[in-house]
């Protein structure tokens, strides 16, 4: 199997080394086929991979390849017009009766077909790339029949073919109440997002079921309901919860021991337990705080208090969270909610990887899968430092150099 040895580098492997950001200065990294075979200082490499063939680094600084834990990056069409007609001074009304909101997503994704939303999709998944990402979880939850959600799943699945990405799909079919349903909610729960979710299931494109727990969408006991067949079909769980006001969603979703509860802006110390004690791990999603304009930020420091880990990510979606760049992500946790610039990096790899079930990415370590991002920088705080900047140099997936 080819052998590579990377060196005049510097690693921030996240693993813990000691130092911030398991930093390893004068670094060295092998990698054997897809996978890491061994990181450290290069003083200290094994003498069998002397003879690995070399690759000079320059000095820059190595990190695993990022990862959007949480996006709606398949939709069809965007809402810019909306975005405008309010700046106008349209109000909340008169955007929903020119047909805004999510409804005209689901309208727009509904008259998709496969390759159209595949298209639209890529430009994001370009920009998300060229910032070094190399894993990205994809939603459905804009097709809201059976359908369209499915659609929606297959052309996630069909982002993995056509660029050099791992793709998780999250079924979230209890995202919206559809207007064909409109004040039946509990209808559409059991005649559409269940059937849909088994549907989905059956043709193996769900590895997790999200919902989204909130006044203006499902109630706790309508998403326990979805929630109680993703335990049966034996998949995990993940929340839209605590979004713009606490219904408990998060104490649910830690019940059926979540992978993450997410937004969680209204989230009090109780809830902050209830997910640290069950390992869900926080997702922070600081695009949409910033596009609603919010005003109460996510229980940073109880998070911290409780030894639960946080991750970060673009929400991308066309209405909440027009966002297609994770390093500005990481930007806004730390200016917006006072992340650290490591907490961030942590939040956009090693915990990103947690909340999507995943142990072989996120970190540089052995037996990891080889996917790194190589910066142009020199130390990691500068990723979170700058807005509208990238320094990735290079992007190495699976070990393709
Ligand atoms: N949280 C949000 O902020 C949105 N969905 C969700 O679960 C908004 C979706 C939209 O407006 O298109
Ligand atoms: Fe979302």
């Amino acid at each position: 199997m080819a052998l590579h040895l990377l060196t005049n580098l510097t690693a921030a492997t996240l693993t813990d080394t000691g130092a911030p950001y398991g930093m390893i200065e004068d670094a060295a990294i092998v990698i054997e086929g897809s996978q890491i075979a061994w990181v450290g200082a290069k003083a200290d490499l094994p003498s069998q991979y002397q003879t690995a063939q070399r690759h000079d680094l320059g000095g820059r600084l190595v990190s695993p390849a990022l990862i959007d834990c949480h996006t709606h990056v398949v939709h069809g069409g965007n809402r810019a017009i909306e975005f405008e007609m309010r700046l106008n001074g349209a109000s909340y009304e008169e955007v929903a009766r020119a047909g805004g909101g999510i409804v005209s997503t689901v309208t727009a994704t509904r008259a998709a077909n496969e390759d159209e939303l595949l298209q639209d999709a890529l430009l994001r998944i370009d920009t998300l790339m060229g910032e070094g990402v190399a894993t990205i979880e994809i939603k459905s939850g804009y097709g809201l029949d059976t359908d369209t959600e499915l659609r929606m799943l297959r052309v996630a699945r069909m982002i993995a073919d056509h660029r050099p990405i791992r793709v998780k799909t999250t079924f979230l079919g209890a995202h919206a109440t559809p207007a064909e349903y409109k004040d039946r909610d509990d209808v559409y729960i059991d005649e559409v997002c269940i059937p849909t979710l088994r549907a989905a299931h059956a043709e193996g494109l769900v590895d997790a079921v999200d919902g989204f727990c909130e006044g203006i969408a499902f109630s706790p006991d309508q998403i326990a309901r979805v929630f109680n067949v993703a335990q049966e079909l034996g998949l995990p769980v993940k929340l839209h919860a605590e979004q713009l006001s606490n219904l408990g969603g998060a104490k649910l979703a830690a019940r059926y021991g979540a992978l993450s509860a997410d937004h969680i802006e209204y989230l009090d110390e109780d809830g902050v337990k209830a997910i640290a004690d069950a390992g869900t791990i926080a997702v922070i999603l600081p695009g949409a705080f910033y596009t609603l304009r919010e005003t109460q930020a996510p229980p940073i420091q109880h998070l911290r208090d409780h030894g639960v880990p946080m991750a970060l990510a673009t929400d991308v979606n066309p209405g909440s969270s027009p966002l297609s760049s994770l390093l500005m992500s990481m930007n806004m946790g730390c200016t917006l909610f006072r992340m650290t610039p490591e907490e961030a990096l942590r939040g956009v790899t090693v915990n990103a990887a947690r909340a999507l079930g995943l142990s072989d990415v996120g970190v540089l370590a052995p037996d990891h899968i080889a996917d790194l991002a190589v910066w142009d920088i020199k130390h990691p705080a500068e990723l979170s430092y700058r807005m509208g900047f990238n320094p990735l140099h290079s992007r190495i997936f699976g070990g393709q150099l």
